[in-house]
């Protein structure tokens, strides 16, 4: 009997790596999102997925949509990828944030604890829920010190989680992920923002790019790599939550200065503070500048996982490191621009 496994947030990054790897893992995939736009499937499609994958448009802002799939289908795992999860936008949108990555976590839990508590399901955490904790690297066991409406909300599904898991019995499981990356994150985020900008400023098509605080620093990893945690977490005798991250830490600086090495763009970084610039070599022109409108009300500085427990319990060992993650992005989006 083929295992069946919903996916909610199918069309984001996560959403259609982790389809991809079940397809081939022979599950039966339902995939959500509360649109069904042609040009939201792209993930899909680049991965020849879309058709390979049963779609369905929920919202998770919407408890009858969730109880009326886990009725019509026999669903042995879900996923819960859905989720506000811009944290920047989550300044500007603080309710629906809340009501989709926290309350929906609720809705989909209330079905689970409702229709079936033999559903295993898997809780998309965050490293912002750590915020600006005290602690250099960040365990299972790290206080949450949560920095925007996104970290919040994600802070009360991963507390519910726990308390689903350890009231009713479910298997329920947190992964708890740090910054993961690929060709298939959306421009929003830093990185593609980056790479985007820096290729279209090599072949002529942008003067420069503006960024907001480049001294934050992240522990970057690859989505396609992470995507499988889940399903391990899901596998295992017990459900346990985890840290998934590669245990090391860059600053959105040092990602800039990696890619212009590997795009061959000769540099020099000059001025300080908000008037600190990258000027290009060759023909004096800056390439990116610091912009004050994309600081963060209230920022995370540092985010680096520790990853003992998952290396011991998942044998977890991170194949993708940060130079190899930014090489593999920019010849993928060298392939999409050209
Ligand atoms: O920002 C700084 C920004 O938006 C990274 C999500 O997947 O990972 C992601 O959250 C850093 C921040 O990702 C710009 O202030 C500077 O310090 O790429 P990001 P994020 O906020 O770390 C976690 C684990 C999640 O759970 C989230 O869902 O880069 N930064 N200048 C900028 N960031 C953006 N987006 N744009 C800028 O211009």
């Amino acid at each position: 009997m083929k295992k069946t496994a919903l996916i909610t947030g199918v069309l984001g990054q996560d959403g259609a790596y982790l389809a991809d790897f079940l397809i081939k893992k022979k599950y039966v995939v339902i995939g959500t999102d509360k649109s069904k736009n042609p040009k939201k499937m792209w993930r899909l499609n680049k991965l020849k997925i879309k058709n390979k994958i049963i779609f369905k448009k929920i919202n998770i802002e919407n408890q009858r949509e969730i109880n009326k799939i886990l009725n019509d289908y026999k669903i042995n795992e879900i996923y819960n990828l859905a989720a506000q999860s811009y944290v920047f936008g989550s300044f500007f949108n603080p309710i629906q944030t809340a009501n989709i990555t926290a309350i929906g976590t609720l809705r989909i839990l209330e079905a689970i604890r409702k229709k079936n508590l033999k559903i295993k399901f898997y809780q998309a955490s965050s490293s912002e829920m750590f915020g600006n904790t005290k602690t250099k690297k960040q365990s299972e066991n790290s206080n949450f010190d949560p920095q925007s409406p996104y970290a919040i909300s994600k802070l009360f599904a991963h507390f519910l989680t726990k308390n689903y898991r350890k009231s009713y019995g479910i298997f329920a499981v947190s992964g708890i992920l740090f910054n993961h990356e690929s060709p298939l994150r959306s421009d929003e985020f830093v990185t593609k923002k980056i790479i985007n900008g820096l290729i279209k400023i090599k072949n002529k098509k942008q003067n420069y790019i503006e960024l907001g605080n480049i001294n934050a620093k992240r522990d970057w990893g690859y989505s396609k790599e992470y995507v499988e945690q889940m399903w391990k977490m899901l596998q295992l005798r017990k459900p346990n939550d985890f840290v998934i991250a590669t245990g090391k830490s860059y600053s959105i600086k040092e990602f800039i200065n990696i890619c212009t090495k590997y795009l061959k763009i000769q540099t020099r970084w000059v001025g300080s503070g908000v008037k600190l610039k990258l000027v290009n070599l060759e023909n004096k022109k800056v390439i990116i500048k610091i912009n004050k409108k994309f600081f963060r009300p209230s920022e995370v500085n540092h985010t680096e996982g520790n990853i003992s427990k998952a290396k011991k319990l998942l044998k977890w060992k991170p194949k993708i490191n940060f130079k190899k993650l930014v090489k593999l992005m920019i010849d993928a989006e060298m392939e999409n621009f050209s």
